[in-house]
């Protein structure tokens, strides 16, 4: 097995800590997903890319900048990937999804700020983050007060993206996103030609559509792929070099495909069906994902950036030249219905919808700490499943362990409640 720790030193890690790091990620790993009972083979190669994710895949991205190729650090859906790629430029998401991490950033960060922002700069600070110096630029966006507030504060590359959805909002994002396409030009030196454009609007969209694939298989009564599973899945996708994951997901969905028409569940016991709904879980955050799963429910569908958000969506691929392009992207990421949106009925549509397609019977609104945008739209949330009959739960939780035991007993609770209705 190679041996990471020289890569490691050469980048600027604190190894000391950075092997704390990785052993809790391990841990964490184990304790949630490997005691899986009853998960498809092929899920290795996804255990292998989480692993990975401080190692091989670091290599990968050296080498890529070895031959003057520039990388871009990314937080939020938002940032057009296509663009990126078009300009030879590769996007690295950079949300930090570990406990671990988050106190290494109250030196710089206020405490009450949401656990993702404060991991992401936990993980900067302690110098954990191997991507901290394998990128070129930063390029943040204008969604929520703390993570548009922290950008200010160091400086990065910023989106303007828009709070509203009305004609003129949509004027100000295309003009953002032609700005960014202007700005990878920059970056790279690369000019971005309708070929190459078109080339990776249909490379990106092939991995949104076995995204979709992967998840489609969840409807079926007898999901042969489980929640937490699906969470890693969508994890992997965007830590991972594109091409080996749509090869790895490829293998997934042929033996999904077995399993499902063999009647193979990835659940023992047959709990109601649920869906997760509200902010991110970034690699690393499984929690609430693991203790909804081990308390017998089964999570069918994930309402949320590290789930179909990500993914529902596609760029139209039938545009020929750069602004027919630059505003099929535009399109495609403003059909994003983040809580940063106001009024965000959209939201509420695309809500109805999946519990309709997935047959869900139950929501548990997953709420990080001090995410006030989901927060308060968790009432309307609540309100809109309420009007169609489907109980819901609000938990609100950061990336400690301290609260575990407390949110098991609500989710048992809800789980009764389920299978009283
Ligand atoms: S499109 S959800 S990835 S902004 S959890 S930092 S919103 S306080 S991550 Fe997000 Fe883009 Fe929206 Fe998705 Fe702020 Fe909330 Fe923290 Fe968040």
């Amino acid at each position: 097995m190679r041996d990471f720790k020289e890569m490691w030193e050469e980048i600027g890690l604190n190894v000391e800590l950075h092997n704390q790091l990785i052993e809790n990620m391990t841990n964490l790993h184990t304790k949630m997903y490997l005691s899986q009972k009853n998960r498809p083979k092929s899920i290795v190669r996804f255990d292998h890319s989480f692993h990975s994710s401080h190692k091989e895949r670091v290599a990968e991205v050296i080498e890529y900048r070895k031959s003057g190729k520039k990388s871009i650090g990314t937080f939020c859906i938002y940032v057009p990937e296509e663009i990126a790629l078009a300009a030879d430029v590769l996007p690295i998401p950079l949300c930090g999804g570990t406990g671990w991490s988050v106190n290494f950033a109250d030196k710089v960060l206020p405490r009450d700020i949401c656990p993702l922002i404060r991991s992401t700069f936990g993980m900067a600070f302690s110098n954990t983050c191997p991507y901290k110096t394998l990128k070129d630029l930063a390029v943040g966006e204008t969604t929520c007060d703390a993570k548009k507030k922290t950008w200010d504060l160091f400086g990065f590359y910023v989106m303007e993206v828009p709070q509203m959805k009305n004609p003129i909002d949509r004027e100000l994002w295309f003009e953002e996103v032609f700005k960014f396409k202007e700005a990878m030009e920059g970056l790279s030196g690369v000019k971005i030609t309708p070929e190459k454009l078109c080339e990776t609007i249909k490379l990106v969209n092939r991995r949104r559509k076995i995204l979709q694939r992967i998840n489609e298989f969840r409807k079926s009564p007898n999901s042969p792929i489980s929640g937490i599973d699906a969470l890693l899945i969508s994890q992997v996708a965007l830590n991972q070099d594109i091409h080996k994951f749509i090869e790895n997901a490829e293998a997934l969905v042929d033996e999904l495909k077995k399993r499902a028409e063999s009647g193979i569940s990835a659940y023992s016991n047959s709990g109601k069906r649920v869906m997760i709904a509200g902010s991110p879980s970034p690699m690393g955050n499984a929690k609430i994902h693991w203790i909804v799963e081990s308390s017998g429910l089964q999570i069918v569908a994930d309402e949320s950036c590290t789930g179909m958000r990500y993914y529902r969506d596609l760029v139209d691929e039938n545009q020929n030249d750069i602004e027919g392009m630059i505003n099929a992207i535009a399109d495609r990421y403003f059909a994003i219905d983040c809580a940063c949106f106001s009024p965000n009925t959209e939201r509420m549509k695309n809500i109805t919808q999946v519990v309709k397609d997935y047959n869900v019977e139950g929501v548990i609104q997953n709420i990080l700490q001090f995410c006030h945008g989901y927060n308060v739209e968790a009432k309307v949330v609540e309100k809109t499943l309420k009007g169609i009959g489907i109980p819901s739960i609000k938990i609100e939780s950061d990336y400690s362990e301290e609260d575990i035991g407390q949110i098991q007993i609500r989710i048992e609770a809800f789980s009764e409640l389920l299978m009283s209705a």
